[in-house]
Protein backbone atom coordinates (compact mmCIF):
# COMPACT_ATOMS: atom_id res chain seq x y z
CA UNK A 1 0.00 0.00 0.00
CA UNK A 2 0.80 3.54 -0.91
CA UNK A 3 2.29 5.51 2.24
CA UNK A 4 0.13 8.58 0.89
CA UNK A 5 -2.64 6.52 0.42
CA UNK A 6 -5.17 9.44 0.74
CA UNK A 7 -3.55 11.98 -1.68
CA UNK A 8 -4.08 15.65 -0.65
CA UNK A 9 -6.40 17.51 -2.89
CA UNK A 10 -6.28 21.68 -2.44
CA UNK A 11 -9.29 23.30 -1.79
CA UNK A 12 -11.39 26.10 -1.97
CA UNK A 13 -12.96 27.64 0.90
CA UNK A 14 -16.59 27.02 1.79
CA UNK A 15 -18.25 29.38 4.04
CA UNK A 16 -21.62 28.59 3.47
CA UNK A 17 -23.71 27.05 6.20
CA UNK A 18 -26.76 25.70 5.70
CA UNK A 19 -28.85 26.54 8.72
CA UNK A 20 -31.94 25.08 8.36
CA UNK A 21 -32.94 21.52 9.42
CA UNK A 22 -34.50 18.91 6.97
CA UNK A 23 -36.30 15.61 8.25
CA UNK A 24 -34.34 12.87 5.96
CA UNK A 25 -35.39 8.85 5.63
CA UNK A 26 -34.99 6.48 8.59
CA UNK A 27 -32.55 3.94 6.61
CA UNK A 28 -28.81 3.32 6.12
CA UNK A 29 -27.66 4.92 4.59
CA UNK A 30 -28.80 7.61 7.00
CA UNK A 31 -28.83 10.97 4.53
CA UNK A 32 -28.20 10.17 0.73
CA UNK A 33 -28.78 13.90 -0.36
CA UNK A 34 -25.17 14.48 0.21
CA UNK A 35 -22.44 12.49 0.89
CA UNK A 36 -21.08 11.54 4.34
CA UNK A 37 -18.10 10.61 5.53
CA UNK A 38 -16.25 9.60 9.01
CA UNK A 39 -19.17 10.08 11.74
CA UNK A 40 -18.89 11.35 15.24
CA UNK A 41 -22.05 10.28 17.51
CA UNK A 42 -22.73 12.55 20.51
CA UNK A 43 -25.76 12.41 22.94
CA UNK A 44 -26.73 15.51 24.83
CA UNK A 45 -29.88 15.02 26.47
CA UNK A 46 -32.11 13.13 24.49
CA UNK A 47 -30.79 13.86 21.03
CA UNK A 48 -28.43 11.88 19.53
CA UNK A 49 -25.94 14.25 17.01
CA UNK A 50 -23.71 12.64 13.85
CA UNK A 51 -20.96 15.21 13.43
CA UNK A 52 -19.34 14.03 9.57
CA UNK A 53 -17.36 15.31 6.93
CA UNK A 54 -18.75 16.14 3.78
CA UNK A 55 -17.48 14.18 0.41
CA UNK A 56 -17.67 16.23 -2.43
CA UNK A 57 -15.58 14.18 -5.43
CA UNK A 58 -17.35 14.24 -8.19
CA UNK A 59 -17.75 10.95 -9.87
CA UNK A 60 -14.93 9.58 -10.94
CA UNK A 61 -12.53 11.70 -8.51
CA UNK A 62 -9.83 9.19 -7.15
CA UNK A 63 -9.18 11.63 -4.04
CA UNK A 64 -10.45 12.91 -0.90
CA UNK A 65 -12.46 16.87 -1.73
CA UNK A 66 -13.79 17.95 1.68
CA UNK A 67 -13.98 20.92 3.17
CA UNK A 68 -16.80 21.15 5.51
CA UNK A 69 -18.27 19.09 8.70
CA UNK A 70 -22.05 18.50 8.73
CA UNK A 71 -24.28 17.50 11.63
CA UNK A 72 -27.48 15.59 11.56
CA UNK A 73 -29.75 14.82 14.70
CA UNK A 74 -32.79 11.94 15.83
CA UNK A 75 -34.63 11.04 18.74
CA UNK A 76 -34.77 7.70 18.46
CA UNK A 77 -31.53 6.97 16.12
CA UNK A 78 -34.09 6.12 13.26
CA UNK A 79 -35.15 9.86 11.95
CA UNK A 80 -33.08 11.96 11.37
CA UNK A 81 -32.69 15.81 11.15
CA UNK A 82 -29.73 16.82 8.53
CA UNK A 83 -28.43 20.16 10.02
CA UNK A 84 -26.28 21.24 7.22
CA UNK A 85 -22.75 22.36 7.31
CA UNK A 86 -22.05 23.58 10.80
CA UNK A 87 -18.15 24.05 10.36
CA UNK A 88 -16.01 24.04 7.89
CA UNK A 89 -12.25 24.82 6.57
CA UNK A 90 -13.11 28.65 7.07
CA UNK A 91 -13.73 27.77 10.53
CA UNK A 92 -10.32 27.83 11.10
CA UNK A 93 -8.25 30.67 9.45
CA UNK A 94 -4.86 28.96 9.45
CA UNK A 95 -6.23 25.95 7.26
CA UNK A 96 -6.50 25.75 3.76
CA UNK A 97 -8.11 22.21 2.72
CA UNK A 98 -9.10 18.51 3.59
CA UNK A 99 -12.14 18.39 6.24
CA UNK A 100 -11.12 14.94 7.21
CA UNK A 101 -12.57 13.18 10.36
CA UNK A 102 -13.63 15.10 13.67
CA UNK A 103 -14.94 14.80 16.93
CA UNK A 104 -17.44 16.81 19.45
CA UNK A 105 -16.73 16.38 22.99
CA UNK A 106 -18.65 18.49 25.85
CA UNK A 107 -16.94 20.38 28.66
CA UNK A 108 -18.32 23.14 30.91
CA UNK A 109 -21.70 24.11 29.01
CA UNK A 110 -19.13 24.16 25.83
CA UNK A 111 -18.88 21.97 22.87
CA UNK A 112 -15.18 21.27 21.38
CA UNK A 113 -15.16 20.10 17.61
CA UNK A 114 -11.85 18.87 17.24
CA UNK A 115 -11.10 17.97 13.37
CA UNK A 116 -8.57 16.67 11.16
CA UNK A 117 -7.54 19.90 8.86
CA UNK A 118 -4.42 20.57 6.05
CA UNK A 119 -2.89 23.75 7.57
CA UNK A 120 -1.05 26.23 5.41
CA UNK A 121 2.11 25.85 7.65
CA UNK A 122 4.86 23.09 6.93
CA UNK A 123 3.74 19.60 6.80
CA UNK A 124 0.69 18.25 5.57
CA UNK A 125 -2.40 17.14 8.20
CA UNK A 126 -2.82 19.07 12.00
CA UNK A 127 -5.22 18.81 14.56
CA UNK A 128 -7.24 21.59 14.73
CA UNK A 129 -10.15 22.73 17.98
CA UNK A 130 -13.36 24.75 17.44
CA UNK A 131 -15.82 25.77 19.90
CA UNK A 132 -19.21 26.36 20.29
CA UNK A 133 -21.78 26.97 22.80
CA UNK A 134 -24.82 24.68 21.84
CA UNK A 135 -24.38 21.36 20.33
CA UNK A 136 -25.21 22.91 16.45
CA UNK A 137 -22.49 25.76 17.15
CA UNK A 138 -21.77 28.75 15.96
CA UNK A 139 -18.12 27.19 15.69
CA UNK A 140 -15.17 29.54 16.00
CA UNK A 141 -11.06 28.36 16.15
CA UNK A 142 -10.64 27.87 19.95
CA UNK A 143 -6.85 28.06 19.74
CA UNK A 144 -5.47 30.63 17.01
CA UNK A 145 -3.80 27.37 15.49
CA UNK A 146 -3.34 23.78 15.35
CA UNK A 147 -3.29 21.24 18.54
CA UNK A 148 -1.41 18.96 17.11
CA UNK A 149 1.00 19.41 14.20
CA UNK A 150 4.18 17.70 12.52
CA UNK A 151 6.16 19.60 14.85
CA UNK A 152 4.48 18.22 17.78
CA UNK A 153 7.17 15.97 19.09
CA UNK A 154 6.55 12.40 18.82
CA UNK A 155 3.42 13.10 16.40
CA UNK A 156 1.74 10.27 14.38
CA UNK A 157 3.10 9.62 11.10
CA UNK A 158 0.03 11.30 10.06
CA UNK A 159 -1.66 13.85 12.11
CA UNK A 160 -5.73 12.63 11.79
CA UNK A 161 -8.61 11.57 13.12
CA UNK A 162 -8.41 12.50 16.84
CA UNK A 163 -10.63 11.33 19.78
CA UNK A 164 -11.20 12.68 23.02
CA UNK A 165 -12.10 11.15 25.81
CA UNK A 166 -12.97 13.09 29.45
CA UNK A 167 -13.15 10.37 32.41
CA UNK A 168 -14.83 10.29 35.25
CA UNK A 169 -12.27 12.36 37.28
CA UNK A 170 -12.05 15.50 34.55
CA UNK A 171 -9.03 14.33 32.92
CA UNK A 172 -8.57 14.55 29.45
CA UNK A 173 -7.36 12.23 26.75
CA UNK A 174 -6.45 12.93 22.96
CA UNK A 175 -5.64 10.46 20.54
CA UNK A 176 -5.20 10.55 17.23
CA UNK A 177 -3.29 9.01 14.45
CA UNK A 178 -2.22 7.47 10.69
CA UNK A 179 -0.34 5.34 9.29
CA UNK A 180 -0.02 3.04 11.75
CA UNK A 181 1.13 5.47 14.19
CA UNK A 182 -1.43 5.95 17.09
CA UNK A 183 -1.09 8.46 19.80
CA UNK A 184 -2.01 9.76 22.96
CA UNK A 185 -1.46 12.89 25.16
CA UNK A 186 -3.51 14.23 28.04
CA UNK A 187 -5.41 17.39 27.69
CA UNK A 188 -5.62 20.55 30.10
CA UNK A 189 -8.86 21.44 31.81
CA UNK A 190 -9.35 24.41 28.76
CA UNK A 191 -9.58 21.57 26.27
CA UNK A 192 -7.16 23.35 24.05
CA UNK A 193 -3.48 22.46 25.09
CA UNK A 194 -2.29 19.86 25.54
CA UNK A 195 0.11 18.59 29.28
CA UNK A 196 2.94 16.36 29.23
CA UNK A 197 4.40 14.11 26.50
CA UNK A 198 2.88 12.56 23.58
CA UNK A 199 2.68 9.07 24.00
CA UNK A 200 2.77 5.94 21.92
CA UNK A 201 -0.21 3.39 23.08
CA UNK A 202 0.41 -0.12 23.25
CA UNK A 203 -1.17 -2.98 22.37
CA UNK A 204 -3.33 -1.47 19.16
CA UNK A 205 -2.69 -4.33 17.07
CA UNK A 206 -3.07 -3.61 13.09
CA UNK A 207 -4.03 -0.24 14.10
CA UNK A 208 -3.99 1.70 10.58
CA UNK A 209 -6.10 5.06 11.61
CA UNK A 210 -9.23 6.37 13.30
CA UNK A 211 -8.86 5.48 17.17
CA UNK A 212 -12.68 6.21 18.95
CA UNK A 213 -12.43 5.82 22.88
CA UNK A 214 -15.25 5.07 25.59
CA UNK A 215 -15.94 3.35 28.57
CA UNK A 216 -18.32 1.11 29.41
CA UNK A 217 -18.79 -0.38 33.10
CA UNK A 218 -15.68 0.67 34.04
CA UNK A 219 -14.04 -0.50 31.13
CA UNK A 220 -11.93 1.75 28.57
CA UNK A 221 -12.39 0.55 24.96
CA UNK A 222 -10.50 2.20 21.91
CA UNK A 223 -11.78 1.09 18.26
CA UNK A 224 -9.96 1.26 15.60
CA UNK A 225 -9.69 0.63 11.71
CA UNK A 226 -7.20 -1.36 10.71
CA UNK A 227 -6.26 -3.09 7.40
CA UNK A 228 -4.15 -6.36 7.82
CA UNK A 229 -5.79 -9.32 6.10
CA UNK A 230 -5.61 -11.63 9.32
CA UNK A 231 -9.09 -11.69 10.04
CA UNK A 232 -9.92 -8.19 9.41
CA UNK A 233 -10.00 -7.64 5.23
CA UNK A 234 -9.55 -9.23 2.22
CA UNK A 235 -7.23 -6.62 0.54
CA UNK A 236 -5.17 -4.49 2.38
CA UNK A 237 -7.22 -1.17 0.68
CA UNK A 238 -9.85 -1.66 2.98
CA UNK A 239 -10.12 -1.17 6.68
CA UNK A 240 -12.31 -2.90 9.16
CA UNK A 241 -13.20 -1.99 12.99
CA UNK A 242 -10.66 -3.97 15.63
CA UNK A 243 -11.02 -3.07 19.34
CA UNK A 244 -9.01 -3.43 22.22
CA UNK A 245 -9.84 -2.74 26.27
CA UNK A 246 -7.67 -1.21 28.66
CA UNK A 247 -8.19 -0.78 32.39
CA UNK A 248 -6.09 2.81 32.55
CA UNK A 249 -7.36 5.58 29.52
CA UNK A 250 -3.66 5.25 28.96
CA UNK A 251 -3.06 1.74 28.66
CA UNK A 252 -1.52 -0.57 28.09
CA UNK A 253 -3.94 -1.76 25.43
CA UNK A 254 -4.93 -5.48 25.05
CA UNK A 255 -6.58 -6.61 21.44
CA UNK A 256 -10.41 -7.86 21.45
CA UNK A 257 -11.12 -8.61 18.01
CA UNK A 258 -13.14 -7.06 14.98
CA UNK A 259 -16.31 -5.30 15.24
CA UNK A 260 -17.24 -4.13 11.88
CA UNK A 261 -15.56 -6.16 8.96
CA UNK A 262 -15.29 -4.47 5.04
CA UNK A 263 -17.86 -2.71 4.04
CA UNK A 264 -18.35 -1.26 0.40
CA UNK A 265 -15.97 1.61 0.63
CA UNK A 266 -12.51 1.05 1.43
CA UNK A 267 -12.76 3.15 4.59
CA UNK A 268 -15.38 2.45 7.24
CA UNK A 269 -14.52 5.05 10.03
CA UNK A 270 -16.55 4.40 12.88
CA UNK A 271 -17.51 5.90 16.30
CA UNK A 272 -19.72 4.11 19.20
CA UNK A 273 -22.49 5.61 21.99
CA UNK A 274 -24.83 4.98 24.25
CA UNK A 275 -28.18 6.66 23.79
CA UNK A 276 -31.75 5.62 24.95
CA UNK A 277 -30.56 2.33 26.83
CA UNK A 278 -28.67 0.53 23.42
CA UNK A 279 -25.39 0.86 22.25
CA UNK A 280 -24.97 1.93 18.50
CA UNK A 281 -21.89 2.07 16.02
CA UNK A 282 -21.75 4.50 12.87
CA UNK A 283 -19.81 4.07 10.43
CA UNK A 284 -19.39 4.81 6.68
CA UNK A 285 -19.69 2.75 3.40
CA UNK A 286 -20.40 3.48 -0.04
CA UNK A 287 -24.06 2.21 0.21
CA UNK A 288 -25.58 5.90 -1.11
CA UNK A 289 -26.41 6.01 -4.84
CA UNK A 290 -23.33 6.88 -6.63
CA UNK A 291 -21.44 6.09 -3.57
CA UNK A 292 -17.68 4.99 -3.87
CA UNK A 293 -14.55 5.50 -1.78
CA UNK A 294 -14.67 9.34 -1.94
CA UNK A 295 -18.27 9.65 -1.88
CA UNK A 296 -19.22 7.88 1.07
CA UNK A 297 -22.38 8.11 3.35
CA UNK A 298 -22.43 7.57 6.79
CA UNK A 299 -25.11 4.53 8.56
CA UNK A 300 -25.79 3.56 11.87
CA UNK A 301 -26.51 0.01 13.47
CA UNK A 302 -26.91 -1.78 16.82
CA UNK A 303 -24.07 -2.81 18.66
CA UNK A 304 -24.66 -5.78 21.25
CA UNK A 305 -21.86 -6.28 24.22
CA UNK A 306 -21.62 -10.09 25.33
CA UNK A 307 -21.95 -10.53 29.09
CA UNK A 308 -17.95 -10.10 29.74
CA UNK A 309 -17.80 -7.17 28.04
CA UNK A 310 -16.11 -8.09 24.42
CA UNK A 311 -18.39 -6.74 21.41
CA UNK A 312 -20.49 -8.82 19.23
CA UNK A 313 -19.25 -8.30 15.47
CA UNK A 314 -21.68 -5.84 13.80
CA UNK A 315 -24.38 -7.34 11.37
CA UNK A 316 -24.46 -4.06 8.67
CA UNK A 317 -27.98 -3.17 7.93
CA UNK A 318 -28.94 -1.40 4.34
CA UNK A 319 -32.30 -0.10 3.31
CA UNK A 320 -35.77 -0.06 5.71
CA UNK A 321 -33.70 -1.49 8.29
CA UNK A 322 -30.79 0.99 9.07
CA UNK A 323 -30.78 2.86 11.96
CA UNK A 324 -29.98 -0.10 14.12
CA UNK A 325 -33.20 0.16 15.18
CA UNK A 326 -34.91 -2.77 14.52
CA UNK A 327 -37.32 -1.84 11.66
CA UNK A 328 -38.21 -4.10 8.29
CA UNK A 329 -35.70 -5.38 7.10
CA UNK A 330 -33.02 -5.76 10.02
CA UNK A 331 -31.12 -8.94 10.94
CA UNK A 332 -31.96 -9.59 14.48
CA UNK A 333 -30.25 -12.96 14.77
CA UNK A 334 -27.77 -11.31 17.50
CA UNK A 335 -30.54 -10.26 19.61
CA UNK A 336 -31.68 -13.84 20.13
CA UNK A 337 -30.36 -16.07 22.39
CA UNK A 338 -28.85 -19.34 20.51
CA UNK A 339 -29.51 -22.90 21.40
CA UNK A 340 -28.55 -26.22 18.94
CA UNK A 341 -29.22 -30.35 19.63
CA UNK A 342 -25.33 -30.28 19.05
CA UNK A 343 -21.87 -28.15 18.81
CA UNK A 344 -18.81 -30.17 18.44
CA UNK A 345 -16.42 -29.55 21.80
CA UNK A 346 -14.20 -27.46 19.42
CA UNK A 347 -16.19 -25.30 17.88
CA UNK A 348 -18.65 -22.57 19.07
CA UNK A 349 -22.51 -22.16 18.78
CA UNK A 350 -21.81 -17.99 18.94
CA UNK A 351 -20.68 -18.76 15.39
CA UNK A 352 -24.07 -18.44 13.90
CA UNK A 353 -25.35 -15.12 15.26
CA UNK A 354 -21.92 -13.04 15.59
CA UNK A 355 -22.44 -10.88 12.61
CA UNK A 356 -20.13 -10.64 9.18
CA UNK A 357 -19.61 -12.04 5.99
CA UNK A 358 -17.61 -14.92 5.17
CA UNK A 359 -15.44 -15.06 2.22
CA UNK A 360 -16.06 -18.74 2.04
CA UNK A 361 -18.01 -22.07 3.06
CA UNK A 362 -14.19 -23.00 4.62
CA UNK A 363 -13.56 -19.16 6.57
CA UNK A 364 -12.46 -19.94 10.29
CA UNK A 365 -11.96 -16.15 10.74
CA UNK A 366 -14.47 -15.57 13.08
CA UNK A 367 -16.13 -18.70 14.48
CA UNK A 368 -17.62 -21.38 13.36
CA UNK A 369 -20.46 -23.68 14.27
CA UNK A 370 -20.62 -27.87 13.30
CA UNK A 371 -22.27 -30.81 14.86
CA UNK A 372 -19.72 -33.32 14.17
CA UNK A 373 -20.27 -36.08 15.24
CA UNK A 374 -24.33 -36.05 14.22
CA UNK A 375 -25.95 -36.84 11.75
CA UNK A 376 -29.25 -36.54 9.83
CA UNK A 377 -31.31 -33.72 11.02
CA UNK A 378 -29.95 -31.75 13.36
CA UNK A 379 -31.42 -28.37 14.14
CA UNK A 380 -30.21 -24.64 15.53
CA UNK A 381 -32.45 -22.03 17.17
CA UNK A 382 -33.38 -18.13 17.80
CA UNK A 383 -35.33 -17.61 21.10
CA UNK A 384 -35.83 -13.30 21.40
CA UNK A 385 -37.82 -12.50 24.71
CA UNK A 386 -40.60 -11.06 22.73
CA UNK A 387 -42.13 -11.69 19.89
CA UNK A 388 -40.71 -11.27 16.31
CA UNK A 389 -42.07 -10.60 13.06
CA UNK A 390 -40.22 -12.68 10.41
CA UNK A 391 -40.39 -13.34 6.67
CA UNK A 392 -36.88 -13.83 5.69
CA UNK A 393 -33.77 -15.78 6.61
CA UNK A 394 -30.56 -16.72 5.29
CA UNK A 395 -27.48 -19.05 5.71
CA UNK A 396 -23.86 -19.05 4.89
CA UNK A 397 -23.13 -23.11 5.25
CA UNK A 398 -19.81 -24.47 7.03
CA UNK A 399 -18.11 -27.19 4.87
CA UNK A 400 -14.56 -27.72 6.18
CA UNK A 401 -13.56 -30.44 3.51
CA UNK A 402 -13.58 -33.38 5.96
CA UNK A 403 -16.53 -34.55 8.75
CA UNK A 404 -18.59 -31.40 8.08
CA UNK A 405 -20.14 -30.85 4.87
CA UNK A 406 -22.96 -28.57 3.29
CA UNK A 407 -25.98 -30.48 4.10
CA UNK A 408 -28.65 -32.59 1.50
CA UNK A 409 -31.75 -30.08 3.09
CA UNK A 410 -32.98 -27.81 5.34
CA UNK A 411 -36.04 -26.31 6.43
CA UNK A 412 -37.21 -23.34 8.66
CA UNK A 413 -39.62 -23.97 11.50
CA UNK A 414 -40.88 -21.31 14.14
CA UNK A 415 -42.71 -21.85 17.43
CA UNK A 416 -46.62 -21.23 17.09
CA UNK A 417 -46.86 -21.24 21.00
CA UNK A 418 -46.79 -24.79 21.76
CA UNK A 419 -45.19 -26.74 18.75
CA UNK A 420 -42.67 -25.97 15.99
CA UNK A 421 -44.09 -26.21 12.33
CA UNK A 422 -42.60 -25.44 9.27
CA UNK A 423 -43.13 -21.52 8.04
CA UNK A 424 -45.47 -21.61 5.38
CA UNK A 425 -44.90 -21.07 1.33
CA UNK A 426 -40.75 -20.89 1.74
CA UNK A 427 -38.59 -20.65 -1.16
CA UNK A 428 -36.16 -23.13 -1.74
CA UNK A 429 -33.38 -23.82 1.29
CA UNK A 430 -30.71 -23.52 -0.81
CA UNK A 431 -27.53 -25.68 0.37
CA UNK A 432 -25.01 -24.10 -1.53
CA UNK A 433 -20.97 -23.46 -0.21
CA UNK A 434 -19.23 -19.94 -0.62
CA UNK A 435 -22.86 -17.93 -0.84
CA UNK A 436 -25.17 -16.79 1.48
CA UNK A 437 -28.35 -18.69 0.96
CA UNK A 438 -31.50 -16.67 1.07
CA UNK A 439 -35.34 -18.28 2.62
CA UNK A 440 -38.47 -16.36 2.02
CA UNK A 441 -41.57 -17.22 3.58
CA UNK A 442 -44.75 -15.73 5.03
CA UNK A 443 -44.30 -13.76 7.70
CA UNK A 444 -44.44 -15.21 11.38
CA UNK A 445 -45.14 -13.73 14.99
CA UNK A 446 -42.95 -15.66 17.14
CA UNK A 447 -40.80 -15.95 19.86
CA UNK A 448 -38.57 -18.89 18.20
CA UNK A 449 -36.83 -19.66 14.92
CA UNK A 450 -35.21 -23.11 13.98
CA UNK A 451 -33.49 -23.93 11.26
CA UNK A 452 -33.23 -28.24 10.33
CA UNK A 453 -30.69 -29.47 8.67
CA UNK A 454 -30.24 -32.64 7.38
CA UNK A 455 -26.54 -34.34 6.69
CA UNK A 456 -25.44 -35.52 3.35
CA UNK A 457 -24.75 -39.55 4.56
CA UNK A 458 -21.31 -40.16 6.06
CA UNK A 459 -20.93 -36.29 7.22
CA UNK A 460 -22.15 -33.55 9.56
CA UNK A 461 -23.12 -30.45 8.81
CA UNK A 462 -22.09 -26.51 9.85
CA UNK A 463 -23.18 -23.06 10.10
CA UNK A 464 -20.97 -19.66 9.64
CA UNK A 465 -23.45 -17.13 10.04
CA UNK A 466 -27.60 -17.62 10.40
CA UNK A 467 -29.49 -14.34 9.83
CA UNK A 468 -33.30 -14.11 10.82
CA UNK A 469 -34.72 -10.62 8.59
CA UNK A 470 -37.64 -8.53 10.48
CA UNK A 471 -40.38 -7.91 7.91
O1 LIG B 1 -12.22 11.13 5.36
C1 LIG B 1 -10.83 11.27 5.25
C2 LIG B 1 -10.12 10.17 5.98
O2 LIG B 1 -10.56 8.90 5.50
C3 LIG B 1 -10.39 10.08 7.46
O3 LIG B 1 -9.70 11.04 8.21
C4 LIG B 1 -9.98 8.69 7.72
O4 LIG B 1 -10.39 8.19 8.96
C5 LIG B 1 -10.63 7.97 6.56
O5 LIG B 1 -11.97 7.69 6.80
Amino acid sequence: MSVRKWAAVACGVVTATALTAVPVRAANPIITSVYTADPAPLVVGNTLYVYAGRDEAPAGTNNFVMREWHVLSSGDAQTWTYHGARASIATFPWAGADAWASEVEPRNGKYYWYTSVNGNGPGWMNIGVAVGDSPLGPFTDAKGGPLISDSTANSSALNIDPTVFVDDDGQAYLYWGGYWAPRAVRLAANMVDTVGPVVTPQGLTNFWEAPWMFKRNGLYYMMYAANDTGGCVTNTSFACQRYATATSPLGPWTHRGVVLGQVSSTTNHAGVVQFGGQWYIVYHTADAPGGGNFRRSVAVDRLYFNADGTIQRVVPTTGGGGGGGGGSGTNIAPAATVSTSHVSSWESLAAVNNGGTPVNSQDRSNLVYGNWPQQGTQWIEYRWPTSRSVNKSSVYWFDDNQGIDLPASCQLQYWNGSQYVNVDSQSTCSVDGNVENAINFDTVNTTRLRLQMTSRTGVSTGVLEWKAFQS
